[in-house]
Order: C-alpha cells, then structure tokens, then sequence
C-alpha cells in the first residue's frame, strides 16, 4: 500500500491529537513535524516518535510531503494554508479557517483553483450519533425542525488566572468563546437540521475583565497555579460567555449559549431538535447516547450500536455496542475519509467532510455574530 506522507504543523493541545488520529489510518504516515524554531521541532518529533524535524519553509518545499495539518493558533491559519496550497500540497486545516472573512473567501477560491483537498477539523461531526441524528432526520424520523436549543460549555478559563493564547484577539481573533466553541456548536446545528442559519441576535459577556497572564508560556489546558509573582495583569477584550438568538430557513427559531467559565462543565455540547415528529437531545460528554423524546409513545434512549444505526452512520463505529468510542474517534474517523480523498489526488465534487467552504460559512456566521453584540440588533448573514 503506497502511503501518503504528511507533515503537522503546531505542537500545542491539538497538534498530537491529530498526529494521534493519523496514526490509526492504515495509508498514512506522520513523517515530519514542523515548529517555530528547528530545536524546538526536534524535541517534540524525538517525543512523538516523528523522523523529520523542520521548519515551515522547509516543509514547504519538500517534495515527499504530500499533505498538511496546520494545528498552530488562530492567526497562523490563513499564511499557511496558502502557502500549503501554493506549494501543491493537500491541507487540513484547525478552525477557525482563518480570522478574517476575506482570507477565508480568498482560501476557497484558491483551493477550487487548484482541485486539491481541503478539510477544516470540525471533527464533532464524525461523532457516529451525530451522523445517525443527521440520517434519521433526512429520512424523515424527526418531522420538520420546531425548534433548536443548543448550548456549549467549559471551565478551562473559568478562574481568573487562567491564560491562554486564545484570550489575545491578534492569535485568536476578535471573537473567543464564539469562535472556539460556538463555531463547533454552530456547524453541528446546520449539519445534523440541514437547516441554515438566516440572522442572528447575540449578546456577550467577559466576565474576567482583566486576567493574571503568566509571565512564561503554558499549554490550552495546562493552567496550573504558578506563583503571584510569575503573573502580569492585562485586560479582556473577547467573549467568557455569549447567548445567540437564531433564526433559520424554515422559519423557525432557536437559541445557543457558550460559556467557558462554567465551573465543571469541562467541555460540554449539548444540543436538543425538537421535530414534529419526535425530538433529539444529544451531548458530547455522553456522546453514545442519544435521548428520543415522543409524546404518543414512550420516550426511547438509543446507545451506540453497529446493528442499531443506519449503514452510513455505522461507517463511523469501529467497536461493537457497550465499547465507547469518543473525542479522539472523531478524528480519526473524519481523517479516514478526508484520506480516501487524498488517495485519489483531488477533491471530490461533494466531499462527505467538512471543506473550506466550510470554514468560510462557519467565518460569516461568526463576524455576523459579532456585529449582532456590537450593535445589539439582529444582523442577517
Ligand atoms: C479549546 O477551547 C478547545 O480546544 C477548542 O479549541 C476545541 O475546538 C474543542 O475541541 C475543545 O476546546
């Protein structure tokens, strides 16, 4: 089998996720990681077991290099990808896509034009129940959308001396909790109801105005105490906490709340679909699980079985029922696909994983989203 070669970009919460995740395809090989200095990509390859070591430049021009994962902060997205694409190499991408709109406008245009794969890691989607919602709703089992209720909680930022690059809008952009975890939220809602979103009406709030930044680097997650003396004290100009009134295609309405100061919510996507004909209530720290409201019959809970779901939604199982699959699945399984796309050398006309295009829908919403707070109004998309 001739492998495909790839390099991950980014070392931080995500980068070993998916060297991790590839690491379980049968076709692909982790053959170089890439970081900002040439000693710093050597300790992290000799740690993850990576044989090449290199800078981005580098990488760029190294002709056994067939694919890209760029896992680094927010800013460094849009650089990159174009300079993968522009390199000839096939990229998968972190969200956001970029932080601007028109980068993002400018990525889709520029990946159509060279027929080259690429994804954006919106991996919630390849949980298996969330695409036996999305199946069950195509055929019919839910009725028409009434409602959607979603929400998407943390605790990682919940203290004031938590610090992260996200909490800087020039790496993460001028959205944080929106961005980060809403945009999660907001994919999985238009996905699973194939419904789009037609305006928005939000509302933020930051409730640490200012925060004890550590005077040395830390890991997203990794926010232990350190002592007084190792802080400085910076204001906040981003999100802990939003609520987005929606409006969707159908003519029916729905709610989303994101918080990451949710003391022992850990990293919590809850989202309820009320249908005409039943409703779904499904959460991510139970991903194997899904609740079936009815009102004629008895409420129904179906787990996480390969002879329960449809044919297409058991594509994403790869243990038999009561053996529970979870965060790091998803990625996996997203990568098998995006992998069987790279094996033919282009994209494909309808990619089943999610694409720049993607990303760029997930952008729009986002800025909109943002004008919404500013102008405390309703903003259409
Ligand atoms: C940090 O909030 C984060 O890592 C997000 O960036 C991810 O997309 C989500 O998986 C979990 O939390």
């Amino acid at each position: 089998m001739k492998k495909i070669n790839v390099a991950v970009v980014g070392t931080g919460f995500i980068g070993p996720a998916h060297i991790e995740a590839l690491r379980r395809i049968a076709n692909v090989e982790v053959a170089a990681l890439v970081e900002v200095t040439q000693e710093l990509a050597e300790q992290k390859a000799g740690q993850l077991g990576i044989p090449k070591a290199m800078l981005f430049e580098d990488m760029l021009t190294d002709s056994s290099i067939d694919a890209v994962h760029i896992c680094t902060p927010n800013f460094l997205h849009f650089k990159q990808a174009k300079a993968v694409l522009d390199a000839g190499k096939h990229v998968i991408c972190e969200k956001p896509l970029a932080t601007k709109i028109e980068e993002a406008e400018e990525l889709v245009a520029l990946a159509d034009s060279k027929g080259l794969v690429n994804a954006v890691h919106f991996n919630l989607r390849y949980y298996p129940m969330v695409r036996q919602m999305k199946i069950m709703r195509e055929s019919g089992e839910l009725g028409d959308v009434y409602s959607i209720m979603g929400s998407y909680l943390q605790d990682w930022l919940f203290l004031q001396t938590d610090y992260n690059w996200r909490l800087e809008p020039d790496k993460s952009g001028d959205s944080r909790a929106i961005a980060d975890i809403g945009s999660h939220l907001l994919d999985l809602t238009e996905y699973v109801t194939g419904l789009k979103i037609t305006a928005v009406m939000a509302d933020f709030s930051t409730i640490h105005k200012t925060r004890l930044k550590p005077l040395k680097a830390i890991e997203t997650y990794s926010g232990k105490m350190l002592q007084p003396s190792d802080y400085e004290e910076v204001p906040i100009n981003t999100e802990d906490h939003a609520s987005v009134l929606l409006k969707f295609d159908n003519g029916n309405k729905g709610s989303v709340t994101v918080s990451q100061v949710n003391a022992g919510r850990k990293n919590r996507l809850n989202i309820e679909i009320a249908g005409s004909k039943a409703n779904y209530e499904w959460c991510s720290e139970k991903p194997n699980e899904l609740w079936i409201g009815r009102r004629e019959t008895a409420n129904q809970h179906l787990m996480k079985d390969p002879s329960l779901f449809t044919v297409e939604a058991a594509k994403l199982i790869s243990f038999p029922g009561g053996h529970n699959e979870g965060f790091p699945d998803t990625s996996k399984q997203m990568f098998k696909e995006v992998y069987e796309a790279i094996a033919t050398g282009a994209q494909p006309e309808n990619p089943s994983y999610p694409t720049f295009a993607d990303g760029h829908r997930e952008l729009l919403i986002c800025e909109r989203i943002i004008e919404s707070h500013r102008k405390q109004a309703w903003v259409t998309i």
